[in-house]
């Protein structure tokens, strides 16, 4: 009673913060005397841990060296990138297509590895587009997004895109429930009534990584939010936490914080396959768009689906089952033991703890407290392993060091909280500058964390760096794991904005990274092999320009014959065969972006002149002592 009476105190202070989150005062002395040389990283000597951190509403993923900071690499995935080419090479744009057109676009909040029994293995890394539905999977041999999947029947695509412990699914759960039937144009108060949200099941080919939707899942109109799946003895199962039980459709800060609990779901999916294997599904028309970059052509395909396979968990009733989870839970964590899921209630001063075991039995049990939705409920209790108390105000999300602890960021109280799974009690607790969000060990959210460091990725910088006008960098902070007690050894800056991160041994990566693509096994349709090769050839009104680029000139570099209302294709081949040689091309006037073309690769840049003249084109990206030469001339003429 006496802890019921507190919480109730705590929950308005919570709400009325949540908004800023509140600023510890030790900023000034955070950092302990050894700091620098635990991430000190000499010139010349590699990082240990590559750090993939999804980029927020800028649609990109970036990649850090750690312990340093360095930014290695920022790979365009839902954006377009007039660095690379990316949506604006003809090869690239139809990575972006959607049923509802080209949308080069999104808000990229997580990321995730691939899993070879429930370790990282280093071979993709899945992305989530929030806004239009999509999933991506970047290829880590060259860092490049090599597949987006749309989903259908779905919105707010935020919990996602987490993955199986061998990534026979990546997971994908919609934060927004939509109208799902023939009809969407429906009143907005018919909510309750027409409204549902969707769990997609992608199936992820071993060998090739292609991804296509196994099924979906159609339930109740709740806000799924995050999700992670069952490893070990709880391998089959996947849960969820999700929000928004109340079913609100209006002013959700106030209408969806009613409930004292809403809930987690837990999902198992070998059921699931097995009534879709038994005919259980419904077959729903669905159009959805399919993308994916060819490495042997070099060049984007997509294709238009038609059908997905749709289960409903109220009337298959053992594929679902709701657990009471305190308010408005955000993240939802698995330990490595695959034993322990974490909840984390946005608006909770707890942090609930259940048991894998006790789920099944509470299920075998009937230990329902009647159903939602036509859902079974299981009884709290029954489904609890204990909660850790008082631990911070606004837990978010949850990571494992594999030694029977976990870290749990808490926003509004701006810090990480070390508790131990076991005993639930708190070990050490320490600032993040300002309102962390998420946090990442690296294999934090698998079976074999490699526990070093835990990285803070912070909503709020404030006054950690030099003033950039109204916006600041975007936050993170590496600390140091390795001993009993965190110690914070790092800021960097991090592109916006940051939302889940993974981290993996460096070696998983570079000794499998592609140099440079075979020139011989370019089977792109526009290649020349060769400067012989090298020609213009007029189809109708487009001309084509087949290409060459080798240090320091293009083949051929003096064009002419092109006619006012003729659209040129600059098809360039780099017949570089060495690491680290990209050439890139550009021309005046032209209203897209420049190629930037790897060795042994032909891009194809559209050009559509509008004025008779002769235009400059040229290389952009420095390539030897004589790159200023690496120039030529295209011109046009009236017609
Ligand atoms: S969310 Cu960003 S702090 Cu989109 Cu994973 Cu929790
Ligand atoms: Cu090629 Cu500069």
């Amino acid at each position: 009673m006496k802890l019921k009476n507190q919480i109730f105190l705590l929950l308005p202070l919570v709400a009325a913060s949540w908004l800023q989150g509140c600023k510890p005062k030790t900023a000034a002395n955070a950092v302990s005397g050894d700091a620098a040389i635990k991430a000190y990283v000499p010139p010349g000597k590699y990082d240990e841990f590559y750090n993939f951190v999804s980029g927020g509403f800028s649609g990109q993923m970036s990649v850090y060296g750690l312990p340093s900071g360095r930014l290695l690499r920022v790979i365009p995935v839902f954006s377009v990138d007039p660095e690379k080419g990316y949506g604006y090479s003809e090869n690239t744009k139809a990575m972006l297509n959607t049923s509802n057109g080209f949308i080069p676009w999104d808000d990229l909040h997580h990321t995730e590895l691939s899993q070879t029994n429930g370790e990282i293995d280093g071979r993709w890394i899945f992305a989530n587009a929030n806004n239009t539905p999509r999933v991506a999977r970047v290829d880590l041999k060259n860092f490049r997004t090599a597949e987006i999947l749309e989903l259908p029947n779905s919105a707010g695509n935020h919990s996602s895109p987490f993955i199986t412990e061998n990534t026979e699914y990546v997971i994908a759960g919609t934060r927004f429930s939509v109208p799902i039937g023939d009809n969407q144009d429906v009143p907005i108060s018919s909510y309750k009534q027409n409204f549902k949200g969707s769990l997609s099941f992608i199936s992820v080919d071993p060998t090739s990584g292609k991804m296509s939707i196994a099924f979906q899942l159609r339930t109740p109109g709740v806000n799924f939010d995050l999700s992670h799946a069952g490893k070990g003895p709880s391998h089959g199962w996947f849960f969820f936490s999700c929000y928004n039980s109340e079913q609100a459709n209006t002013l959700l800060e106030v209408n969806a914080s009613q409930r004292d609990k809403d809930f987690i779901l837990a999902v198992n999916w070998k059921k699931a396959e097995e009534y879709l294997k038994a005919g259980k599904g419904e077959k729903k028309v669905s159009k959805y768009t399919r993308n994916w970059y060819d490495e042997k052509t070099h060049n984007s395909n997509s294709e238009t689906l038609n059908e997905v396979t749709v289960l409903d968990p109220a009337v298959l009733k053992d594929i679902c089952y709701f657990i009471p989870c305190p308010k408005s839970p955000h993240g939802c964590d698995v330990d490595p033991s695959g034993e322990y899921i974490v909840g984390s209630g946005k608006l909770a001063a707890l942090l609930p703890v259940f048991s894998y075991t006790k789920i099944q039995k509470a299920i075998s049990d009937k230990a329902y407290d009647g159903e939602f939705e036509g859902i079974p409920v299981i009884k709290y209790e029954a489904a609890l392993y204990g909660e850790v108390q008082k631990p911070g105000l606004g837990p978010l999300h949850t990571e494992f060091d594999g030694k029977g602890n976990a870290y749990t960021s808490f926003f509004v109280s701006s810090e990480i909280v070390k508790w131990n799974i076991k005993d639930l009690k708190v070990l050490d607790r320490v600032p993040t500058y300002y309102s962390i969000g998420h946090l990442c060990i690296p294999g934090g959210d698998t079976r074999k964390p490699n526990a070093k460091y835990v990285i803070a990725y912070n909503k709020i910088t404030k006054d950690r760096y030099l003033p950039t006008g109204p916006e600041l960098a975007q936050s993170a902070q590496l600390y140091d794991i390795s001993g009993d007690k965190m110690q914070l050894i790092l800021d960097f800056p991090t592109i916006g904005e940051p939302h889940y991160a993974q981290a993996l041994s460096a070696d998983l990566i570079s000794k499998n990274s592609t140099k440079f693509f075979p020139i011989n096994e370019n089977a792109n349709p526009y290649v020349s092999k060769g400067e012989k090769e090298a020609k213009v050839v007029r189809e109708g009104n487009k001309v084509h320009v087949y290409a060459t680029s080798i240090r320091s000139h293009f083949a051929p570099d003096n064009i002419e014959g092109v006619k006012l209302g003729d659209e040129v294709y600059f098809h360039i081949t780099n017949l570089e065969q060495d690491w680290d040689l990209p050439h890139g091309f550009a021309v005046k006037g032209a209203n897209n972006a420049e190629l930037l073309i790897m060795p042994g690769e032909t891009q194809t840049l559209k050009w559509v002149p509008e004025k008779a003249g002769v235009y400059p084109f040229y290389c952009t990206d420095f390539c030897s002592a004589l790159h200023q030469e690496m120039s030529g001339y295209i011109r046009v003429s009236a017609p």
